[in-house]
């Protein structure tokens, strides 16, 4: 059976994929590639639905790691200031904001290599995810670097959804990119949110300079996780002054392979469709670069999540408004939080009811 065929044909999704599969898959002629992704995407998820994710830096800056790409790396002149910690009152603020606005996920980024010795910081954040939780029932989510298997089991107590830990690119490419800790050690943390419950977010960054076989392997990396991961962010790199990759690869005379093309993008949001059926595929960072039809193409093909409100961490955000205009312009609309569903689950029936584009579970 054709890769393609073998993605669509089965309901529990594969984790046993092959890279020559994975590559004749990206390597269909695009047309194919998006129809496919799309009718799979149909399969398994309402495609009249996007889920509107806010993001909120708790922690910026001052980070100890030397994440090539990163505005809030110390090792680089960003004129990204290093600050503490911020105080659970303002991260409430922000949540009802993004709540009003029509977010369900509401995503608490912090610039830290890790949790060890950061007891307390720990402990404030459970406070801050069981407030979102408990006050305005929303789904939380928090990237605070890597953690064990204790910490984790901590935030699930907490009630955190998911763990945001990207592996950011394949694992040749990656010792290109970051050098203070490994591939490896991301895939531990992966595998100890997941053990503790908590659903993985992982994903990561198009534009370092990769070429379309480490987009092969990186998809290939996250296909064969024992677990898929719940929601897989796809970042376009935004080049950072005063980092190493601070002019975008696309910019660069010559070495052609390495310069990232829109279609490349799509090849592999398409792919991770077919491939990770179930995954939430979040467009993240550097979205705001795209033009409406090209976001459009990247919904086609299988994109079904998006980050949205005032700011990302340190870079540009997409507004809701304008975002909600846009949606509603495709026929698309906000997906609830599974945790609203739970409450109002036969209103969400009826909707599905009247809704003119059909699609299964
Ligand atoms: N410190 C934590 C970590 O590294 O896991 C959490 C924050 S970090 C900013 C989260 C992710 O944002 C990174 O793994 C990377 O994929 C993405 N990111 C960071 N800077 C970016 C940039 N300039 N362009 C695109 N994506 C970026
Ligand atoms: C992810 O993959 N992208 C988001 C979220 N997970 C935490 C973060 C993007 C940050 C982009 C760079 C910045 O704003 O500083
Ligand atoms: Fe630190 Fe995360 Fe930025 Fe890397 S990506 S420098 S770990 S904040
Ligand atoms: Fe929150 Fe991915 S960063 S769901």
């Amino acid at each position: 059976m054709k890769p393609i065929e073998l993605a669509l044909s089965t309901k529990v999704p594969i984790n046993n994929w092959s890279k020559e599969q994975i590559k004749e898959i990206y390597d269909t002629p695009l047309m194919e590639l998006v129809f496919q992704s799309q009718l799979q995407h149909r399969k398994h998820h309402n495609p009249a639905e996007v889920q509107l994710c806010t993001l909120l830096s708790i922690k910026t800056g001052g980070c100890t790691e030397d994440c090539k790409y990163c505005a809030q790396s110390s090792r680089y002149d960003t004129g990204t200031k290093a600050e503490k910690l911020i105080k659970i009152e303002e991260v409430m603020e922000k949540a009802r904001i993004a709540k009003m606005n029509g977010s369900t996920r509401f995503c608490m980024g912090a610039a830290w290599r890790d949790m060890a010795g950061r007891k307390s910081g720990l402990k404030k954040i459970g406070e801050m995810v069981k407030r979102i939780n408990d006050d305005l029932e929303m789904e939380t989510c928090v990237t605070l670097g890597m953690v064990d298997e204790k910490q984790a089991e901590e935030l699930a107590r907490s009630g955190l959804t998911a763990y945001n830990h990207n592996i950011d690119t394949s694992r040749e490419h990656y010792p290109s990119v970051i050098s203070t800790r490994t591939f490896d050690d991301r895939l531990q943390t992966i595998k100890n949110v997941q053990k503790a419950g908590i659903k993985a977010c992982t994903g990561g960054i198009l534009g370092l300079g990769e070429t379309p076989d480490d987009h092969i392997s990186f998809l290939h990396t996250l296909a064969t996780m024992e677990y898929h991961p719940e929601s897989l962010p796809i970042n376009r790199l935004v080049p950072i002054k005063g980092t190493p990759m601070e002019k975008e690869i696309s910019e660069l005379p010559g070495d052609s392979i390495r310069k990232l093309k829109f279609e490349s993008i799509l090849k592999t949001i398409a792919t991770a469709r077919l491939i990770m059926p179930h995954s939430i595929i979040r467009l993240a960072a550097g979205r705001y670069t795209m033009k409406e039809h090209e976001q459009f193409l990247c919904f086609m093909s299988g994109c079904n999540a998006i980050f949205t409100g005032e700011k990302m961490l340190t870079t540009m955000c997409n507004g809701w408004d304008e975002d909600i205009e846009m949606l509603k312009k495709w026929g698309l609309r906000p997906m609830k939080s599974f945790r609203k569903e739970k409450l109002d689950n036969a209103v969400i029936n009826e909707e599905d009811k009247s809704s003119t584009i059909s699609f299964h579970t």
